[in-house]
């Protein structure tokens, strides 16, 4: 068996030309990919926006409580609809709220095609992944920051809301629901 011992001095010799291309390659993906992401930012529509606020989690999840009582769907007896054990809520345009918390994301939310809307994300305990399925939009639910979304929705449908963060035992029970009529 015979072993590679490197000469003393490899790296002073001059770069071979193999070693100079792809040192090219890989100077020049760096910068193009460093560049697009300002770019995509800047000219593209479906970026997120840069709107957050701190929050405590216990205040959050009260505004969540108020959001739901207020706007939740009603059954004849005047109590809120639920789906699969939770609150179905029909907001108008404007703010409107999802709370991840182990193991679910509540309210599942009926919205309308066209019209704006303002998610406020978060989570009232761990980090949570909202990935808006099957349009593959993802964000991440932080305990203590209100991350607003700005979205019109522009197809209907059913779109699920799966956890994408490793959150605990019930993690992939977790999944939420978007109506768009
Ligand atoms: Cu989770």
């Amino acid at each position: 068996m015979s072993i590679f011992i490197p000469e003393k001095h490899w790296w002073r010799d001059p770069l071979d030309k193999d070693e100079k291309v792809w040192l090219a390659i890989a100077l020049t993906t760096s910068i193009v990919l460093t560049l697009a992401m300002p770019y995509w930012h800047v000219t593209q529509k479906q970026n997120p926006g840069s709107e957050y606020y701190k929050i405590k989690p216990d205040t959050f999840d009260a505004a969540t409580d108020r959001f739901i009582q207020q706007y939740g769907v009603k059954d004849e007896a005047g109590a809120i609809k639920q789906e699969g054990g939770i609150d179905v809520v029909a907001p108008p345009p404007g703010d409107v709220f999802v709370r991840g918390q182990q193991f679910k994301w509540s309210p599942v939310l009926k919205l309308k095609k066209g019209s704006e809307y303002r998610i406020h994300l978060s989570s009232i305990d761990v980090l949570h992944g909202f990935s808006v399925q099957p349009i593959n939009m993802n964000f991440e639910a932080v305990p203590g920051y209100d991350y607003v979304l700005k979205v019109t929705p522009t197809t209907s449908g059913v779109f699920n809301i799966v956890c994408n963060e490793f959150c605990g035992i019930g993690h992939h029970t977790m999944v939420g629901r978007i109506y768009v009529d």
